[in-house]
């Protein structure tokens, strides 16, 4: 099982799982090109409950096995928030993702504490209901102005620990290596072997 349908919209995504998991011999199918004219509901309150929701719906929709990420920002001053709502956060899925840094920007303002991190929870599920799940986090910190346009989302205003600069000038060859997506799929390849399934 060496194909799987990405169980998402996010171009973002599609570009750091295909940078990852193909030279692992993975090959992904961004769920539109497989006929996915919808979008999963998430109404879970927890990451590993959304990436269930939207692989699951996926995969009983295409007859093949689907990969979800389920992920978000979680900003200690703000009580873990956006966390799930990540996407919607502010003025929901209409904005840019440069109006809900910003918005982020200014809810932080005179902070002390600026600590947050990025979670990605990766949930596998195969036609017949198999699942293989795994979560990856990567800790930092909330900048006080954007920088860089590289990768999407957050990541002009999340400076990762050990670095002085966001993923959005640190770039994506940085930003594969350590990111909670990165770590996710390095923790979901192990449970994968481990599972059979592969
Ligand atoms: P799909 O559900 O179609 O995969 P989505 O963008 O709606 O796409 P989520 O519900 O998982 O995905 O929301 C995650 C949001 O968290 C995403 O839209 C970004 O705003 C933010 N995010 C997640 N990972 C990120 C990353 O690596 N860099 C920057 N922002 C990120």
């Amino acid at each position: 099982m060496n194909t799987f349908i990405l169980a998402s919209n996010n171009a973002g995504k599609y570009r750091e799982f295909k940078a990852i998991l193909e030279p692992l011999g993975f090959s992904l199918v961004p769920q539109a090109v497989a006929g996915v004219d919808f979008e999963v509901n998430e109404t879970g309150e927890t990451f590993e409950e959304n990436a269930w929701l939207k692989a699951s719906t996926i995969a009983a929709y295409t007859h093949f096995p689907a990969i979800a990420d389920d992920s978000g920002l979680c900003v200690t001053a703000l009580g873990g928030a956006p966390g799930v709502h990540s996407a919607r956060f502010g003025g929901g899925k209409d904005w840019t993702d440069e109006q809900k840094y910003r918005y982020l920007l200014e809810k932080l303002e005179g902070a002390e504490d600026r600590s947050a991190k990025f979670v990605s929870c990766i949930c596998l599920v195969t036609p017949d209901g198999r699942t293989v799940t795994a979560r990856g986090e990567c800790p930092g910190r909330i900048a006080e102005e954007p920088a860089g346009t590289g990768g999407f989302g957050y990541d002009p205003v999340f400076i990762p620990e050990g670095h002085d600069e966001p993923f959005g000038v640190l770039g994506t060859d940085v930003k594969n290596k350590i990111s909670h997506r990165a770590r996710a799929l390095a923790a979901f390849r192990a449970e994968l072997e481990r599972s059979g399934l592969c």
